[in-house]
């Protein structure tokens, strides 16, 4: 495209359209596809970035920031201690909650904060099998967010 495009753009285009696509049609159906694929990438994103992580004997890591928990699927069986590193990512600079986070269990009466940019340690057991929801209710619109979530799946 070396020529400078003509003062009559419309009729310009009109003359010369080809049948096969052109090379602007091609970039907005990019642009387009890009922009659908994104949409519903970040309404899904929950969901699809799941990661799991099998608690085994020892310390497992959990980072927490603006984003989430990572990993957010957490496996362990009945009765065995689950120690976790939760790893706060986000400094006290963040309005939303100072920078702070919370691993919450409602059900299992865990509530732990991790202040900004620090490596807390929590331990529990878990006497009845279940998928438990765990929470950061401080950010980001607390609980309701669905990013603040993740799921503690206890076997028997
Ligand atoms: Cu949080």
């Amino acid at each position: 495209m070396t020529d400078k495009p003509p003062k009559n753009t419309k009729d310009q285009i009109a003359a010369d359209t080809p049948a096969k696509p052109t090379r602007r049609s091609i970039l907005a159906f990019g642009l387009i596809a890009a922009g659908t694929i994104g949409a519903a990438g970040y309404f899904l994103w929950p969901a699809v970035r799941q990661s799991s992580l099998t608690s085994a004997e020892g310390t497992s890591q959990i980072a927490i920031s603006m984003s989430g928990f990572s990993p957010n699927v957490i496996s362990a069986r009945v009765g065995q201690k689950i120690s976790l590193q939760l790893i706060n990512k986000d400094n006290s600079l963040h309005k939303d909650g100072g920078g702070w986070h919370q691993f919450a269990i409602d059900d299992l009466g865990i509530d732990f904060k991790v202040p900004p940019l620090q490596t807390s340690e929590v331990s529990f057991t878990v006497d009845a099998p279940g998928t438990y929801d765990f929470y950061c209710g401080i950010c980001c619109g607390g609980s309701a967010n669905p990013y603040m979530h993740g799921k503690l799946v206890v076997e028997a």
